[in-house]
Order: C-alpha cells, then structure tokens, then sequence
C-alpha cells in the first residue's frame, strides 16, 4: 500500500509530503509516514533540515475525525508531535489551505512555520466536544499569551495568516508553491545559523484570572463543556511544567472523548455533509442555474433574493405595484447592507449587487430567461395557483418552478401547471439570508433533475438541504406542531409556561418554545389551530387559553404582549400575568388540578414527543433517514448543536427508555401519545436510528 507521505530529498533539506485527499487528515497511516520519514531523515548525514508540507487542497485538516470512538492506534499524535519537535535538525512546517486542530499542532511541534497568505490555522476542537489533544493548548500559549491561545481555543475559529503572523503562531509568509517556500525558508534559516526552536522549551504562558475565564465561557456555551474545560487545560500551560501540562491536557481530552456531547457534536459533523449525499441524486445533472426569479418581495422574499444575490447569481424580483417593487428593493438593500456590516461583501461587491445583479420589476416577461423561479407569496393555494399560471405562461421549458410555501400541498400546486415535473418546493426559513437550513420538498412528479436542481441551489446558496416530502409541514413544521402541543399540554396540566422555556433552555436551546412562539408571532399558531380546527379528532387536547389573548389583539413580541410582556428597548421580555389567570380559568373549565412538574420531567416529554415524531416522518418517508430529522432540527429551529438531533440524543438516551417514557405517558393520554411503529419496531430489533442512517 502506498504511504501518504512520500520523502524526497533537495540538496540538505529533506521534504515530507502528505497526500491524503481530500484534506489531509491525520490517518494512522499519515501519522506513520510522519513519524517514518522523520527517522529516515535524521538517519541521513546529508539533511541539515526537514520540510513537512501537504498537497492538495490543505496542509492538514487535523485528526481523522473517522477514526474517534474506535481503539486508538500507534503513533499517537501527541506523541508524535513531540517526536518532531525533539528533532536534533531543524523542522519547518510549510502551510497552505487550512492547518486546523492535529494539523496545527504538528505544525506547533516544528521548529519554525512558514504560511502561503491565503492559509489559516485553527483549533476547532470544541465544535467537536473536544479540545485540542496533541499539545495544541500548551504550545500555542506559549507562542501568543494566555488570552489569546483561550480565545483562539474557546472559539475554535480559523485565524488567517497575517493574523497568525501578528500573533506569533506562524513566522513567515511566503507566495508560492508550499513545498518551494518551505525549502527555501529552511534554506534561509541554515544560513543564518538557526536550529531547532522547541515551542515546548519557551516560558509559560502569563497567569489570567482562570476561575473568571472559566465561568464566562462555560456561561457562553450555552451547556455545551468543550470550551470552557479548553480554559482548564490552557491553565495548566501557565501553572505547570511542559510535560505535566501534556498530561492534564491528555486527562482532560479522554475524559471529552468519552462524553455524548462528543458523540452529538461529531455526529452533527459528519451528517451536515451527509444529508445532501442522496442515492437519488447520484449521477443526476442538475439543471444550469445563472439566474433565478423570485416571486414577491415581503420579509420572505426580499431574504432568498438577498441569498441569491450573495451567492452571485442574477436576480429578478417581480411584485404586483411600483411602490411594493420599491419596498422590496429597500429591504434587499437593507439586508445586503448588514451583510456589508459584517465584512461578508465589500463595499464594491455591495454596489454591484444592488446595481446590476438585481431586476425589480412588475411584469412577469421579465422572467422569460431565468433557470428556476422560487415564489413567495401568500400563503393561500388559490394565490400560489394563479402565480404558478403566470409563470407557466412565460418561463422557458426546463424553468424549475418552486414555491416556498411551509405547509401547503406541492401536488397540488404541481398539477396546477402544465409542467408538474417541473415543480418542487423550496422551503426556506427566515430570515431566508441567514438561516442555514432549506427544505427541498420533492413532490410526486417532480423529476430528478429538478430535485438535483434544488439541491445544487442550496449548495450554491450556503445552505444545509434536507429532502423532504409532501406532507402538512413537511419535516420540520410537522414535528414542530407536536413538540409544541407536548409543552401546551403540560402547561394545561400545571406547568408554567416559563419553567419550561428555563428547563429547555438549560437543556440548550437558545430559546423555549414560548418565547419562540412570542418571537415568530402568536397570530401564525392561531391561524393554524383554526385551519386545522375542521379535521381535529376528538380526543385531542388543544388549549385555548392563548387563543383568548389573540382575540385581544396580543401576539407577542410584534404587538409587545404575549406570553411576555416587552417594553421598547428592553431586551428579553418578564412572563404576562394574564397568562396565569387564563391557564386557570381553562384548568377550571376543563376540570383539571395543577400538578407539579420537575425540569427532567419536562425536558424528557417535550423530547419524547419530538422523537415520536421524528420516528413518524421516517417511517412515512416524508424524511429519508432519521439524520435527516437532525439536520433539519439543527438548522432549522436551534437544536442544540452538542445533541446531534432529536433522534441522536434518543439514541444516546436509550430507544427502549423514551419508548418505556411514550407508553407510560400514553396512559394519560393514548390519542397523543401513540407510539410511532418504527419506535417499537427499532426497540423490538435492538437497533438504533444510526442503524438506519448506516442502511441508507
Ligand atoms: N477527518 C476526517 N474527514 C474529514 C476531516 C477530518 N478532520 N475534515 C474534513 N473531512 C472530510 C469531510 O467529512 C468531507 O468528507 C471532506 O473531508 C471534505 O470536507 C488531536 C482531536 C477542513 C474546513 O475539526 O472544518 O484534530 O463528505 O465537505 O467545506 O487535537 O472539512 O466528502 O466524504 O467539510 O472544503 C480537527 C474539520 C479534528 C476540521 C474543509 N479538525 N473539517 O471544508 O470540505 S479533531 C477539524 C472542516 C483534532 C487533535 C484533534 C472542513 C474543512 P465527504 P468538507 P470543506
């Protein structure tokens, strides 16, 4: 078998190049190559220097992420950092792509780093459940000062190279090929005398106020511990010796290792990348995409117009008036303004975005040219039917024609045109520049190309897209409504609705279901109570407390009452007292004697409930695998990212426990609490849902 690391010699400087597509991860095999070539060249009396540089796309991506959980095997990193590093010759680290995590801190275990402008190093780690384990927090405090190595650990960001150089992490920054610059800076280092530079044998790092450290960040980390325990381990770089630091970070690292939220954070890792690897797809050519349409310039629109534009395509935006086209095109040039703000575009990339990527216009021939045209309009069928006439009307064949409804039937929007294969949806969340996730809902005409077409859009857009099929809600709205009745009920039975938002707060959500509710606006679940009132069964338990306060003209954040109430200028809202005296006057109505609810109790109901669900989606194929649920969970409605999903963190906790939970609940309430079949069947086959991700 052929190494990924090849050894070549030039003159006195031998060369270690790593070849380990696609990002040069830190594979056994790497490792040993490493370690191999180092031995091979300090055994040469001709080497005064060793070069290790990457090919491809990356110097090193860090460890090989595959290998976690598994038995870990010789060399190990660490181990092999320092090995480097006690080279009797002098290393230089030649970098370019990203050194991220075990790539930089090989780099670190060199004596001297030398960066193409372009590169950047990092330490993600926490975005793991992880810290860096192969001496990345003792060496890098040790180069940059204590704050910065915790800042640059706790955050896990990509740092570019002038920055690096600035903070000492690289020494040099050179244009060229990565294996000429580093030869050439060994070269350079031998004529003026250099040797070896170990970062291990530089002063530690300056004593902070660690226990104040500490607790900030574990406070920022919103329950996730990775970054706040990188604090304790950088700690040790200041109070301890070199080695007896590599030993607290080591102890440290395994005790991570072996966390769930290591298991959530890698699981959400590889299955961001995974959803969009569909079977269906594969050898499916998407359709071209140069320019799209979008139909109506609201909040919605104005947002996948925006995204679009980012993602440098062409847009034209049609609406119904001269002076709605100019609403739309203000709100554009808002949004594109706050992406300016945030250093996402320049000042020139602004101009020419508003100028001449962007039609505003009223008359749908403007879109006779465009690939694919996404809609969103109101969300009434009759309305969404009469734009799919117009569009039929005047876009070229193969136009993929999308809507971005969130809950209506795309059948029957599809075979309300005379090219339903053409047709899919595009669900996209607002606001429609910013969140990650799209929903690319694949109706039963919709051909493979255009679903192909869906995904290389939101692939083109920066977005995470999930398959969905035609169902009300798809996946995410769907199984949002019952996670949502699961809280209302317990409300009804006694909890406030404000220690449940603190307890699903505390499990990690950025926010609890009510102040969600109050946030996105109390009239849009109103609404949908009364559009589904028709077809309601009659054991189900819907309050109507909240319907009370709608009737009163309260919807939450927008009107500055709703659960909470909000005073302008005040962030956050305090709990409206009104919201007891109706929670009361229902349990009266209904009968019913307030009970107690712990915390555990009501994170594990609201949980239960959201993983039934997901189990229903699977097994009805709404979505494809249980992952899919996840991501869509993730990105879509602030999961907590250290869970991995609602089905992953049933997985961690026990299918036949949260099944046990399900029956146990039923016996209150059987119609709500039906256990999905796919639930019982994965219990019956001791079988996971990463089971079923695993089958594809
Ligand atoms: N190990 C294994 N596979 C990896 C990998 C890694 N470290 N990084 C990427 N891949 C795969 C990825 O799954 C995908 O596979 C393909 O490469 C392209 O990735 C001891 C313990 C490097 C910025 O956290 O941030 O070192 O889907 O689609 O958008 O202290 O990948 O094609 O089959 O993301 O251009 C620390 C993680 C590890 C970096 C490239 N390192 N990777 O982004 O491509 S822990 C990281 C990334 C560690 C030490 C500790 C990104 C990227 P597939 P991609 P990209």
């Amino acid at each position: 078998m052929t190494t990924p690391v090849t050894y070549s010699t030039h003159g006195a400087i031998a060369v270690l190049r790593i070849d380990n597509p696609p990002v040069n991860a830190l594979s056994q095999a790497v490792r040993q190559g490493l370690s191999d070539g180092m031995d091979r060249a300090e055994a040469d009396a001709d080497v005064a220097a060793i070069v290790i540089c990457g090919g491809g796309r990356a110097f090193i991506a860090g460890a090989d992420i595959s290998e976690f959980g598994k038995p870990p095997m010789q060399p190990h990193l660490p181990e092999l950092c320092t090995r480097i590093e006690a080279s009797p010759k002098l290393v230089v680290a030649a970098m370019h792509g990203v050194s991220l995590g075990g790539g930089l801190e090989v780099a670190l275990g060199c004596h001297y780093r030398v960066a193409q402008p372009s590169a950047r190093v990092g330490l993600p780690e926490v975005h793991l459940g992880l810290i860096p384990g192969a001496g990345g927090t003792q060496r890098l405090p040790r180069l940059t000062g204590a704050e910065k190595a915790v800042e640059a650990i706790t955050t896990g960001r990509h740092i570019k190279a002038p920055e690096a150089l600035e903070l000492g992490i690289i020494d040099r920054i050179e244009d060229g090929d990565s294996q000429e610059i580093g030869i050439a800076y060994a070269q350079d280092l031998l004529s003026k005398g250099a040797g070896p530079r170990p970062v291990s044998a530089m002063p530690p790092a300056e004593a902070i106020d660690w226990d104040a450290t500490y607790d900030a960040v574990l406070k920022k980390g919103r329950g996730q511990i990775s970054p706040a325990t990188a604090v304790r381990a950088v700690q040790a770089a200041s109070e301890l010796s070199f080695d007896d630091g590599m030993t607290r970070e080591r102890d440290l690292f395994m005790e991570l290792m072996g966390t769930d939220q290591r298991k959530g954070l890698i699981h959400a890792f590889f299955n961001e990348r995974a959803v969009s690897n569909l079977p269906e797809l594969k050898g499916v050519e998407p359709r071209a995409l140069q320019s799209i349409g979008v139909i109506g310039g609201g909040t919605m629109g104005a947002g996948i117009a925006t995204a679009a534009l980012l993602a440098r395509l062409n847009v034209t935006l049609i609406e119904m008036t001269e002076e709605a086209v100019e609403a739309a095109r203000d709100r554009i040039t808002g949004n594109l303004q706050g992406a300016l703000k945030r250093g996402k575009i320049t000042q020139a990339q602004f101009d020419a975005l508003t100028t001449q990527a962007l039609t505003v216009a009223t008359n749908y021939d403007t879109l006779s040219d465009v690939d694919l045209v996404v809609e969103a309009v109101f969300e009434d069928m009759d309305v969404k039917k009469q734009v799919f006439g117009k569009l039929d009307a005047v876009c070229k064949p193969g136009c993929v024609l999308a809507t971005n409804t969130s809950y209506l039937d795309v059948n029957e929007i599809a075979a309300s045109t005379k090219r339903p294969d053409d047709v899919i949806g595009l669900h996209f969340f607002s606001p429609a520049h910013v969140m990650k996730l799209l929903e690319v809902v694949v109706a039963d005409a919709t051909a493979p190309d255009v679903v192909a077409t869906g995904f290389a859009l939101g692939k083109m857009l920066g977005k995470i897209s999930v398959r969905a099929g035609v169902c009300d809600g798809f996946i995410g709205n769907r199984i949002l409504a019952v996670y949502r009745t699961a809280a209302d009920h317990m409300v009804l039975d006694g909890a406030s609705p404000y220690q449940i938002d603190k307890a699903l707060t505390d499990f990690g959500f950025a926010m609890g279901p009510f102040a969600v509710a109050d946030l996105a606006g109390l009239d849009i679940g109103w609404a949908t109570r009364k559009r589904k009132a028709p077809d309601r069964h009659p054991e189900e338990r819907v309050p109507t407390y909240i319907d009370r306060l709608c009737e009163q003209g309260h919807f939450g954040q927008k009107t500055g009452e709703g659960y909470y109430i909000y005073e302008a200028g005040k962030r956050g809202g305090t709990p409206n007292p009104k919201i007891a005296e109706l929670v009361a006057a229902e349990q009266r109505d209904l009968g019913i004697t307030p009970r107690d609810f712990t915390d555990a109790e009501i994170v594990r109901r609201y949980m239960c409930a959201m993983v039934n669900e997901g189990a229903r989606v699977v097994e009805e194929g709404i979505a494809k695998r249980p992952l899919d649920v996840d991501m869509t969970l993730l990105f879509g409605y602030g999961f907590p990212r250290y869970w991995g999903g609602p089905m992953k963190w049933a997985d961690i906790a026990g299918l036949d426990s949260v099944l046990a939970d399900i029956e146990r609940f039923a016996k209150e309430d059987a119609w709500f609490w039906q256990p999905a079949p796919l639930l019982k069947q994965l219990v019956a086959e001791g079988r996971s849902f990463d089971d079923l991700n695993r089958a594809g």
